[in-house]
């Protein structure tokens, strides 16, 4: 795992929710110490700085699209940045901002060829406009990645069909919005949820995941650290308690590194706001150290 070169892209947008902060994501990140803890593990890292995102307050707050245009082009910019890093033989670690940017994120990785997609999060964010309750984009983007929803949010990169259920796995669900339980049962997903981890434990349902990822030469995680219980991750907008600890969420990353087929990263939704001295984006360096090779023995 050492040895890595990695680009860091900042993305501080948070358009996609309506608790303000998430836009802070990537300040906290780096001042919390992610590339000097990339670095100490022997990976090259460059920091690309930021993609200009439009500021929330300079736009129509009654915008009856919910900034989806604004959202749709910040994913646009991000998805080409992303295919310009592989270009450079670089893996790209996108910090958020909110989770809608993944529909970028992820394109530019599925564009490189298949790629399997273990999307870490509290929520299923497989939500349409029909379905959603909140109408927040950052409900939405792993819908509009398998090409359901809103044609503004679909077909980033010019393909409108990004990924199959089949290259999905989500894990630490444990809170879905009715319709958008129904539309997960329905699109053959594997869905592993808090009540899996609780009755097999982490190892097990670790290995599980995996296992329904075994084909791809090549993994995109995307990290919604509301995943992770919020005792430990407090800096998040939407948390739900019952989450993942901070073993399991270590052992999560631990053992994605062990595959050796980690190809990008995403690191959304913290709020420094409401944080507490910016523990959740300390705990979020700690899990991508993990994730980039760090082990106890
Ligand atoms: N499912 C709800 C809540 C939510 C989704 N993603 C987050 N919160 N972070 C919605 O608004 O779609
Ligand atoms: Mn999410
Ligand atoms: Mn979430």
């Amino acid at each position: 795992m050492a040895g890595r070169r990695v680009q860091i892209i900042g993305v501080p947008m948070d358009l996609g929710q309506s608790q303000r902060g998430v836009d802070l994501g990537p300040g906290a990140l780096r001042y919390a110490g992610l590339a000097t803890e990339l670095r100490r593990l022997g990976h090259e890292v460059v920091d690309a700085g930021n993609l200009p995102v439009p500021v929330r307050d300079s736009l129509d707050p009654a915008d009856p699209g919910r900034y989806r245009k604004a959202i749709r082009q910040v994913c646009d910019m991000l998805y080409r940045t992303c295919l310009q890093a592989r270009k450079d033989g670089r893996m790209p670690v996108v910090l958020g901002g909110d989770h809608s940017l993944a529909m970028g994120s992820v394109a530019g990785s599925s564009d490189a060829g298949r790629v399997g997609l273990l999307w870490i999060d509290a929520h299923g964010d497989f939500n349409t406009p029909a379905s959603s309750l909140s109408g927040n984009v950052h409900g939405m983007p792993l819908a509009a990645l398998l090409g359901e929803g809103d044609p503004e949010l679909v077909g980033i990169g010019g393909s409108r069909k990004r990924l199959r259920a089949e290259d999905v796995v989500l894990l630490g669900v444990r809170d879905l919005d009715p319709a958008e339980r129904e539309r997960l049962r329905a699109s053959g997903i594997c869905a592993l949820t808090m009540r899996d981890i609780d009755e097999r434990g982490m190892g097990q349902v670790m290995c599980e995941a995996l296992d329904r990822l075994a084909g791809y030469d090549r993994l995109h995680v995307s990290l919604d650290v509301d995943a992770i219980d919020p005792r430990e991750a407090p800096g998040v907008g939407t948390p739900v308690p019952g989450g993942l600890s901070y073993r399991e969420a270590q052992l999560v990353m631990e053992m994605i590194a062990d595959t050796g087929r980690l190809a990008a990263l995403d690191i959304v939704e913290i709020n420094p706001i409401l944080d507490d001295r910016n523990r959740t984006a300390r705990l979020a360096v700690s899990l991508t150290a993990s994730l980039f090779g760090k082990r106890i023995l």
